[in-house]
């Protein structure tokens, strides 16, 4: 009776296409219509996934020094190992790692644009040590193509565990739970903001940093990297570009759809990873106030770049090719094209407009070397303009 039970039960997690159910995405522009009001909606969006999605991460530091601790010169670059000892004002300090490759023969001229990726800790192991080249992370291939390439170990800033996430950067602000009684605000500050927010404080390392060129900082994540990656660009207009790789659910996939991974499951397996607003929506997504085409929306008019790949389907590649097209009102507003949802491109295919990019890579979740390459000359293009 037990077997037929199950037999009978629905699928917990829809993969058919013919199961999403039909959904109504919420407006991108609202009442805007021209470049000069973006600015207040671009806010108004924010402010919308700070209440309901991510929480309100921690403000700028009143200061941010740079220790730089080691220097060495493997593969045609220079190397250094970093910390950030950020001042958070009222006595209150807080500090984290991070490594920096700097292409070789880069001049004061002549700075080199940064590119960071967000490393969860369950991605460690996949750097090469000293940063040499992996293909997780292709230090060499990115400094090849004339980018600093930053390596920031999320763990650092929050640990990626329900029990102890709030133990670090957010403990220094008095933002943890066991300053606060034991609870976390609706809008309290989770994991990725925590992380997306030590990705800013490397723009303020660049702002500092002769060779190297702030207004030209991409960051990049790969799956919950991706999410932290694409909510820090949405928040903080000083990235130039954001890259998501197969961040799916509460990343660059459509929560209303409910292919693949649903809010319901993210939430209970992750419910560090967001605020205590985003239970809300558990199999209730159609009354969440934004979707995420709306922080890739948010983004514009700088560049957005996603990649799926094909058996990735707990992140709904489907849904995360869709969010780069509904985001489309934001982008028109300064001239991109639109994108439609035929050009859904096949496995191994790209398409790409002059600020947004997508890529289907074949095979399964992970960020690999053919990635990074699709990756990183869509961003040789959106920084040649410049
Ligand atoms: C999974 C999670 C996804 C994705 C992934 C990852 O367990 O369900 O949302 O973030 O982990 O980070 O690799």
């Amino acid at each position: 009776a037990l077997l037929l039970a199950a037999l009978a039960a629905p699928p917990e997690f829809n993969y058919d296409e013919a199961e999403v159910p039909d959904y109504t995405l919420p407006d991108v522009l609202g009442e805007a219509n021209s470049p000069e009001d973006w600015p207040g909606r671009r806010a108004e969006i924010v402010r919308l996934f700070e209440q309901h999605v991510y929480g309100v991460a921690p403000p700028a530091p009143e200061k941010v020094t740079f220790e730089e601790t080691e220097e060495a010169g493997p593969g045609g670059a220079w190397w250094r190992q970093v910390r950030a000892e950020c001042d958070l004002g009222d006595g209150k300090e807080s500090s984290f790692p991070f490594r920096i490759a700097v292409p070789n023969g880069t001049t004061k001229e002549n700075p080199a644009p940064v590119v960071v990726l967000i490393v969860h800790p369950a991605r460690m192991n996949q750097l090469g040590d000293d940063l040499s080249d992996s293909d997780f992370f292709p230090s060499e291939a990115i400094t090849a193509a004339g980018f600093a390439a930053v390596a920031l170990p999320a763990a650092e800033l929050a640990p990626d565990d329900k029990e102890t996430f709030d133990t670090k950067l957010l403990a220094a602000l008095g933002w943890d739970r066991a300053s606060n009684g034991g609870d976390r605000p609706a809008d309290g500050c989770g994991a990725l903001a925590a992380w997306g927010w030590g990705a800013s404080r490397v723009i303020d390392y660049a702002a500092q940093s002769e060779y190297l060129d702030a207004s030209r900082v991409a960051v990049v994540g790969h799956s919950r990297g991706g999410k932290a990656a694409w909510w820090a660009a949405a928040r903080d207009p000083r990235f130039s570009i954001a890259y998501s790789n197969n961040s799916g659910c509460g990343g660059a996939a459509l929560s209303r759809r409910r292919f693949g991974e649903t809010v319901a499951r993210i939430n209970s397996s992750f419910p560090h990873w967001f605020c205590p607003q985003f239970d809300a929506y558990n199999g209730n997504e159609d009354a969440l106030p934004i979707d995420q085409h709306m922080l890739a929306a948010a983004v514009a008019p700088r560049a957005v770049y996603v990649a799926s790949a094909a058996e990735d389907r707990w992140a709904d590649p489907r849904g995360e090719f869709l969010s780069l097209v509904e985001a489309n009102p934001a982008f028109e507003l300064f001239g991109d094209r639109k994108l439609t949802e035929d050009e859904s491109p096949a496995a191994g295919e790209q398409v790409v407009t002059d600020r947004r990019g997508y890529h289907l890579r074949e095979g399964g979740h992970g960020l690999e070397r053919s990635d990074w390459m699709q990756f990183l000359s869509f961003a040789a293009g959106v920084w040649e303009e410049k």
